[in-house]
């Protein structure tokens, strides 16, 4: 049984946050789709969401009484905003909260590749030591390092590369006039220019294949590409070529095209480093995101307008 009394919600699939399922269902009634049942479509009155999971459309059109989508992550290229607006319904997204735990991983991914940190724990855990040591790795003293993006998140690994003691540039669209970072409006010139680039940048359309075959090119054979964003931002058939053919020296990838699929051949090289998108994967901080999300349906529900709309419906 239902309670009517409450919101009814739609949550497109599992999401990894263990406090998430009590908390929303401490306020609303949960609806899995393998849950919906004929005829409760039309009481649903918001979605929840989360990466990887396409909130489109011909979605949106089944609840007639749709008022709200929350998406669990600051990235909503998954959800048609357009669309929802269109239909007059609400988007957030869970902002600020996971910056620092991203660019803690991001950090962390960046010099796992570049000193080869599971390559040698491989190494031991193989018995390869006793027949010879590590071969020696590249280093990141004396590498300039790019952010593709500035925002929240890409500020917070940005701070952290000034303790490292390595130069930070960036690329964005708009420069920034808060930071004391180079800025080149020109990707394929920040790339030629940097060691290192880190992308943090949103997916969707606009940055679809961003980092393409020119810029690796550019980056070039010494050159190491971390993506923390979206696997839709670099064109993964050129970054597979790029690394085949040597034109850049590295890789440390934790998201990909088709998650949670990742291309044989990029695993197959023994100079790239996998994670299976765990930027904002801790206890804590999912925790604070599933938080965000059920306080932007309480207060949506409750008349007082959402906590964190996306930019495109703030205001
Ligand atoms: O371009 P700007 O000035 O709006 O700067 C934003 C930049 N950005 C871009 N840079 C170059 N070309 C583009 N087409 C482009 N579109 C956006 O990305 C800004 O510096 C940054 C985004 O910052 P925030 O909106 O604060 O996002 P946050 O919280 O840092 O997260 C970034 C992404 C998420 O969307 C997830 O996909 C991933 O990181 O976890």
């Amino acid at each position: 049984m239902t309670n009517t009394a409450r919101p009814i919600l739609f949550q497109t699939g599992p999401i990894m946050d263990p406090a998430l399922a009590p908390a929303l269902a401490e306020h609303f009634t949960v609806l899995m789709p393998e849950a919906l049942e004929e005829g409760q479509a039309g009481q649903v009155r918001g979605i929840v969401s989360g990466v990887g999971r396409e909130v489109d459309d011909e979605l949106m059109a089944r609840f007639p009484a749709l008022e709200i989508v929350a998406n669990f992550g600051v990235g909503y290229d998954s959800v048609d905003v357009d669309a929802a607006q269109r239909r007059n319904v609400m988007v957030t997204h869970t902002p600020s909260v996971l910056d620092e735990e991203v660019a803690d991983l991001t950090l962390g991914l960046l010099l796992a590749t570049v000193r080869r940190i599971p390559q040698a724990d491989r190494y031991v855990r193989e018995g390869r030591w006793p027949e010879g040591a590590f071969p020696l790795s590249p280093s990141l003293r004396g590498r300039k390092v790019g952010m593709v993006g500035l925002g929240r998140i890409g500020l917070a690994v940005a701070r952290r590369l000034e303790g490292f003691g390595v130069p930070v540039l960036y690329h964005t669209r708009n420069r920034r006039a808060d930071v004391p970072y180079i800025w080149r409006g020109n990707l394929v010139e920040l790339a030629r220019e940097v060691d290192v680039l880190v992308v943090l940048v949103p997916g969707g359309a606009q940055t679809r294949h961003l980092v393409n075959a020119d810029v690796l090119e550019a980056l070039g054979p010494q050159g190491l590409l971390v993506n923390v964003a979206r696997g839709s931002v670099v064109d993964e058939v050129a970054l597979v070529e790029a690394l085949r053919s040597g034109r850049i020296g590295a890789a440390g990838l934790d998201v990909f095209a088709q998650e949670p699929h990742v291309p044989e051949a990029l695993m197959s090289f023994e100079n790239v480093v996998v994670l299976p998108h765990v930027g904002s994967g801790t206890f804590t901080t999912r925790a604070a995101m599933g938080q965000l999300v059920v306080d932007n349906l309480r207060n949506w529900f409750a008349g007082r307008g959402a906590v964190t709309p996306v930019p495109e419906c703030a205001g």
